[in-house]
């Protein structure tokens, strides 16, 4: 049976944008392992319930229930051993939490002003009054006012892509020259921005934008296949 993949979805289920379920649908690929999308919403949180969380990602794994992004890595590289590592030994782990905490500090902020106001928009009306009294709690600004246009929104992520922009000029992934998990934590945000927007986000022709194409054709071309707001 095919692991089962939670996923946050807008209103129109084609529309899958979660960045932490992004990183965790490019390790399934990467590990090659069948996988079904099982689409989740705020509204509707019973459907994970009995993993005990609260929070997609979630995978579904035969008995087996797995939830947060990073937990659900290590599960995967731990039960499929035999299949490509998505934290290559001897420190592929600590390369990884490096990129997540570069992530965290440089990408995420600049990330946030161009995706947070255009998922509240395609979220389901139920799910849409949680969605923004929770991140306008968090981000202490309404949602309107967070949300950058199209010529500020990327060009702050340009800025924040380019100590990635000096890797990547150099090698194909994160990883070297195989994509691994620290690939995945950055594509797993970009994709976010790229899914929700009504304008690009991503220079193509940028290191970055380069290696974010490269994502979208690997793996059979699963990434670049998946609707986005403004195709
Ligand atoms: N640390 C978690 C974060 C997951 C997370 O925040 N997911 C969001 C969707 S993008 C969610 O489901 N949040 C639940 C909520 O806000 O109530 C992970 O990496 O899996």
């Amino acid at each position: 049976m095919s692991i089962q993949l939670y996923d946050l979805a807008g209103a129109d289920p084609r529309y899958l944008f979660s960045p932490f379920s992004w990183r965790v649908r490019m390790a399934l690929l990467h590990k090659g392992l069948d996988f079904e999308v099982v689409p989740w919403r705020f509204s509707a949180r019973e459907a994970i319930a009995e993993s005990g969380s609260k929070a997609v990602p979630v995978i579904k794994d035969g008995d087996a229930w797995v939830s947060d992004s990073w937990a659900i890595a290590c599960y995967l590289d731990t039960h499929y051993a035999d299949r490509p590592p998505l934290f290559p030994a001897p420190c592929g782990e600590a390369h990884a939490r490096l990129v997540s905490a570069l992530c965290g500090k440089l990408v995420f902020p600049a990330a946030v002003p161009i995706a947070l106001y255009q998922a509240y928009v395609l979220l389901d009306p139920a799910s849409q009054p949680y969605f923004r009294e929770s991140r306008e709690a968090m981000f202490n600004a309404r949602l309107e006012d967070i949300h950058a246009d199209a010529k500020t929104g990327p060009a702050r992520l340009a800025e924040a892509l380019k100590p990635f922009d000096e890797v990547l000029a150099v090698c194909d992934y994160l990883g070297g020259s195989q994509a691994t998990y620290a690939d995945f934590l950055l594509f797993g945000i970009l994709k976010w921005t790229d899914i929700v927007s009504s304008y690009p986000v991503i220079d193509r022709d940028t290191p970055s934008g380069r290696w974010f194409s490269r994502l979208e054709t690997d793996y059979g071309g699963h990434a670049g296949r998946v609707p986005r707001v403004r195709d």
